[in-house]
């Protein structure tokens, strides 16, 4: 018997003869919301910038996910980006069992850490050794604390819009889940704590120089190169080289955040498609292959800095746990062999953006779109979006329509304006016409 909630709910859910049943969803968000903040744990899974109810997920199989109700969806999400194999990818499910039956942790080096650790290095001139955490956040908070450390200085530049984990110094005009919430920087963070840390504006140089005149005492600057978490901004190159060149100038640390957009914009993630080298380079998501795993790393002169051969403290009781180990380390070794893998992902991704397009200049809807490797994004928006500033121009009330209506039509995007989209190596040209065909409904529905 559904309860009168439920009944309103779900009169909203009822498409012109489409019912999309997600009864099991709602009644399990009930549930959720009375022994979890908000019925999950981490906001942006919320649907708060587009309305509605999570879906609680059952199981994925490859391109697909299943909510408790049954329905399927093809899965742009991917965990946030993590699942770059689609989901129960046989390889990867296979390295967690055998590696399961050997035990879950152990608190002590693993020859699969020492394996993975020469798999990323083995990519990048710049790294020469790197250390694993357990998350993006994790990875982030002990680079800038290796660039405090190294460099004997206080003070962090960051980009509005861009989001580096919620580590208190970083979460200040912060992108991804604080933006959607419109409160760019959180309650509980003290002044004290992020009276180091200056803003500047993404793809604007002059405002990098004027960081560097009102202050002396720069360790790192840090950037999403190609941020994914106020939508898909991609940074312009010159500008990268001028960070580089003001980092030099300056004595500062250049600090790539690649958790979002390494292994997934190329193989070399961001610096597969930039000439710009960091000092520092911030991995996660797809070098767990799914499993809880960050990790940081950079020319062994500035990591050996760290305990226990250096005094810069940074540990983690589940840092480097073999399962995740072989998980991302089966990832890595995929990525490697497929020379022609990200050309393919890419072409799917325009493929993708090149019809939503389409779809939406047929029924005057204003999209502008964009890709680098496995990423893609969209925004609604009148003008090319090169910065924060920009992207909160968007129609961020026809961003949720078009999501609340694809989600009924079986596909899963991103739940909010400034986050990005994947595209999984079990997905097909047909797949992607499906959705554009999808698109170009939807599209007809909500202008
Ligand atoms: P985690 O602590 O969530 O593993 O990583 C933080 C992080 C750091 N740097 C970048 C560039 C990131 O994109 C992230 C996390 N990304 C978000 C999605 N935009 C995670 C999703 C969530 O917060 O639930």
């Amino acid at each position: 018997m559904h309860s009168i909630f439920t009944c309103k709910v779900l009169k909203k859910f009822r498409k012109k003869g489409k019912t999309v049943e997600r009864r099991r969803s709602l009644e399990e968000f009930e549930k959720a919301k009375k022994v979890i903040p908000g019925g999950v744990d981490s906001p942006v899974r919320a649907f708060k910038s587009v309305g509605g109810t999570p879906l609680f997920i059952e199981r994925g199989e490859g391109a697909y996910i299943y909510d408790i109700d049954e329905n399927r969806y093809i899965d742009f999400v991917q965990s946030w980006g993590p699942l770059i194999f689609g989901h129960c990818d046989k390889d990867i499910e296979a390295s967690v069992i055998g590696a399961i039956k050997k035990g879950l942790s152990f608190g002590a080096p693993t020859t699969v850490e020492t394996e993975l650790a020469s798999e990323i290095v083995s990519l990048f001139d710049g790294i020469e050794k790197i250390r694993f955490v357990s998350s993006g956040t994790e990875a982030v908070m002990s680079a800038i604390r290796l660039a405090r450390g190294y460099t004997g200085r206080d003070d962090i530049v960051k980009f509005e819009g861009c989001y580096h984990g919620h580590s208190d110094s970083l979460l200040v005009q912060a992108g991804s889940g604080a933006v959607t919430f419109g409160s760019p920087s959180s309650p509980g963070v003290p002044a004290d704590f992020t009276k180091h840390t200056l803003l500047a504006r993404y793809n604007d140089t002059t405002s990098v120089e004027e960081c560097f005149n009102n202050s002396k005492d720069i360790a790192c600057v840090i950037i999403e190169p190609i941020a994914g978490n106020m939508g898909l901004v991609p940074a312009d190159e010159e500008f990268l080289n001028s960070l580089r060149e003001l980092c030099d100038k300056n004595g500062a640390l250049l600090i790539f955040d690649e958790v979002m957009s390494g292994f997934r914009a190329s193989l070399k993630g961001a610096q597969g498609k930039v000439k710009t080298k960091p000092d520092i380079v911030t991995f996660g998501k797809v070098i767990g292959g799914g499993m809880p795993v960050g990790a940081f790393g950079a020319k062994a002169s500035i990591m050996d800095r760290l305990s226990p051969d250096g005094p810069i403290y940074q540990a983690g009781t589940l840092s480097g746990n073999p399962v995740a180990m072989n998980a991302g380390l089966t990832a890595l070794k995929k990525l490697k062999t497929d020379p022609k893998l990200y050309e393919r992902l890419e072409t799917l991704a325009l493929r993708l953006t090149n019809g939503l397009k389409e779809a939406a200049s047929e029924c005057d809807i204003p999209l502008q779109t964009e890709v680098r490797g496995s990423m893609f994004g969209f925004f609604f928006n009148e003008k090319e979006v090169k910065n924060f500033d920009d992207a909160l121009k968007s129609d961020t009330k026809m961003f949720a329509r078009f999501h609340q209506s694809m989600l009924d039509e079986g596909v899963y995007l991103a739940c909010s304006q400034f986050e990005t989209g994947f595209i999984s190596t079990v997905m097909d040209e047909e797949m992607i016409d499906e959705v554009v065909k999808k698109a170009k409904k939807v599209f007809g529905s909500i202008k």
